[in-house]
């Protein structure tokens, strides 16, 4: 409940901020997209984890207007850096279960690439896999009407859940999130080894693209690339920034 306190506070006090992360093509290093990461900084406890907040602000429904705001702060951030640049980047966003079951997120997004003029094949939203394998029906049929929007849709920590694969195919997904625990062991750990392939193979099969994440080595995104994954991120390339940060950033690496 304490933290619960903190976190409507922190909203009205300008303690949350967002972070970017730089997603990258392997081959060549050429800087593609970049995922928002929610921040905390508690007047007190110092930074707290989304891991431990993010949990608090959905049982206690914040992370309704917190989620709209990222939203929208996301899309601007990207709108102002695409402005100019030749390959535009993509700006992708997580959207929890509560999220995504309680909000309407086409209108949502509608309004979000409105205000900020940013083209709807550059925001993707990421749900993670347990989100789009309940109500599969109902999530079907709001995924479809998200995808008309022409947003990219990814599910985050592919491998992690229980994906039907037949029904996998019938979304309108356009990529999957191959999952850090499978990334870690990376070449040498025969078993991520196995699933990381087995997941390149099914994107393959199923018409989706990849990204790994979590990518820590050279190593690891030679390992990926060779199983056909292109994209990655992950602290090999860079952490999570603040705009300012990330903007400095992408002028040093195109
Ligand atoms: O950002 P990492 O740095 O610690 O994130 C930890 C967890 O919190 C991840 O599972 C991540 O998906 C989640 N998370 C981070 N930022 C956001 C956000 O903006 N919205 C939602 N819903 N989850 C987030
Ligand atoms: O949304 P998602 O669950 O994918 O959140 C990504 C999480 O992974 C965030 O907590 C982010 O800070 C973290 N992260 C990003 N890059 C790396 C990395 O290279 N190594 C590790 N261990 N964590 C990372
Ligand atoms: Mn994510
Ligand atoms: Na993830």
């Amino acid at each position: 409940f304490e933290l619960e306190q903190d976190l409507r506070r922190a909203i009205d006090n300008g303690e949350l901020w967002l972070a970017f992360q730089p997603q990258l093509r392997i081959s060549d290093g050429t800087p593609i997209g970049m995922e928002t990461l929610l921040r905390w900084d508690h007047p007190t406890l110092g930074a707290i984890s989304p891991a431990k907040f993010i949990p608090v602000a959905e049982e206690s429904g914040l992370i309704l207007p917190i989620g709209e705001w990222i939203l929208f702060e996301a899309c601007r951030h990207a709108a102002k850096w695409n402005r100019g640049r030749e390959q535009a980047l993509r700006v992708a966003v997580n959207v929890s279960a509560v999220q995504f079951q309680r909000q309407n997120w086409p209108r949502l997004v509608e309004k979000a690439l409105l205000a900020s003029e940013l083209a709807p094949g550059c925001l993707e939203l990421e749900v993670t896999e347990s989100v789009v394998m309940q109500h599969i029906d109902a999530v079907a049929m709001r995924l479809r009407a998200l995808k008309a929007l022409g947003v990219q849709l990814a599910i985050d920590d592919f491998g992690t859940g229980y994906s039907s694969l037949a029904y996998l195919k019938r979304l309108p997904i356009d990529r999957l999130k191959i999952d850090q625990s499978f990334v870690r062991g990376l070449p040498g750990d025969a078993g991520d080894a196995a699933i990381a392939r087995a997941i390149c193979g099914l994107a393959v099969s199923l018409d989706f693209e990849t990204i790994a994440e979590g990518v820590e080595t050279a190593e690891q995104a030679a390992a990926l690339l060779a199983m056909g994954c292109p994209e990655a991120q992950g602290w090999h390339y860079a952490r999570a920034m603040p705009a300012a940060e990330f903007e400095q950033w992408l002028h040093k690496h195109g």
